[in-house]
Parts: C-alpha cells; structure tokens; sequence
C-alpha cells in the first residue's frame, strides 16, 4: 500500500519509535520496526548517528518500503538529504543540524520539520521557524543518547501550553512512567529503549499503546 499521507496535520503522533540498532543488538531492524508497528507505533524515526551517506540512503530505502505498506509516516534524523533521496514524509532536527527554517524551505510545505527543544523559548523559536512538531526532552533519565538537557513533567506541559504544534515527550519514557508523560496533555510520546530494548518488541508496543490510548488526552 502506498502512504497516503497527504496532510501534515493528519498524523498520529501518539506512539513515536526512535531507531537505534545499537539497542537491538544482533536483531534485525526492518523486522523489528514491522513487529513495533504490529504492536501500535503509529511514526517511525530512522536514528543512526553510525553510519555512511550509501548505508544510510540504503537502510531508509528499506525502511521506507515498510512504513508504506503500514501506512506509517517515516521520518529521517538530521539528513534532509537522505529524506528527499528516499521521499521520507520528514525529517528531524537538532541544534546541530541545519536551522529549521532552511529544513523548511527544502522540504516545501507538505512535510514535516520535526525539531528537538528543551525549554519554552527554544520552542516558540522552533515553531516560527516553521516546525511541524517538538520533540522535547530528557523526561527521564537515558542511556540512549548523552549530554541530554533535563525536562521535568512540569516544563513538558509549560512548553505544551506555550505552543500550537504538536508535542512528544522523549527520554527514559517506558511503560512506568507514560502515563505520567501523557499527563501534561501531549501529544505523544517518543521511545528508543522502552521498545526496541524489549525482547518482545511487538508486546512492548502494545503495552505502550494501551497506556496512551487510556490516558486523558
Ligand atoms: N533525544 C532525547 S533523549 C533521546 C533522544 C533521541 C533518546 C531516547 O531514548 P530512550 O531509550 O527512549 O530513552
Ligand atoms: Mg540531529
């Protein structure tokens, strides 16, 4: 099936895999990625900070396959280039990466700029720029990613209420404490770990998925 993803507005922020084959271990991506699907993940973000402009452009190719047969909006980490090789409904990016505003203006309108923010004024600037969405964090402490800024669950929902974009908590989220996220009225959580860390991919999705769709969102 072809994504019909034809409206920016339209997707499901609710449960956002992060990728991360490190996690993984000796496991396959492509099949684990299809299984958090199974499970609910409703966004796919290809996160390989290791590997080479051909490996990278070969995997998001492959990954791409899988979310189109889902209908599951991927979206690519850092490399605007690697999104518009493999036609990626977006892509996400840091304080590192190229401005937002020069993602936005590559990109067109019709895809997402996802960006990374830690504090109220990060994100209204994200949000003039032209960002799709926030990806706010560290909720909770992580060993996925280092030098992380910390984020309570009070600053979440104060960066909820200051913006119109949507918003997903990410860092040290799992399923103790998603409800907890879920109550500064987001619109999503984003996991690395609580999914693909899991030895029951597929199940751990599912658990996620069942917490956010009983929280009062
Ligand atoms: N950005 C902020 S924290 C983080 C990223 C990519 C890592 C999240 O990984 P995990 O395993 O869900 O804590
Ligand atoms: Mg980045």
């Amino acid at each position: 099936m072809e994504n019909n993803l034809n409206d920016i507005k339209d997707i499901d922020y609710s449960l956002y895999l992060v990728t991360d084959r490190k996690v993984l271990g000796n496991r396959d991506l492509c099949k684990s990625i299809k299984e958090a699907i199974q499970g609910g993940v409703s966004l796919v973000q290809l996160r390989e900070k290791d590997l080479g402009t051909n490996e990278f452009y070969k995997l998001a190719k492959k990954i791409k396959k899988i979310t189109d047969e889902h209908d599951v909006p991927l979206i690519i980490n850092d490399r605007i280039d690697i999104a518009l090789a493999v036609d990626a409904d977006g892509v996400h990016v840091g304080p590192d990466d190229l401005p937002i505003s020069v993602a936005r203006n590559i990109l067109g309108p019709n895809k997402i700029v996802g960006a990374s923010t830690c504090n109220i004024e990060e994100a209204l600037e994200a949000q003039k720029q032209g960002a799709t969405y926030l990806g706010v964090g560290a909720i909770f402490p992580t060993a996925t990613k280092s030098n992380t800024d910390d984020v309570s669950i009070e600053d979440l929902a104060c960066i909820k209420k200051a913006v119109n974009i949507p918003i997903v908590g990410i860092g040290g989220i799992n399923e103790k404490n998603a409800s907890k996220v879920m109550t500064a009225k987001v619109e999503g959580i984003a996991v690395v770990s609580a999914i693909l860390g899991k030895s029951d991919i597929k199940n751990a999705a599912n658990q996620l998925y069942e917490i956010i769709r009983s929280s009062n969102r």
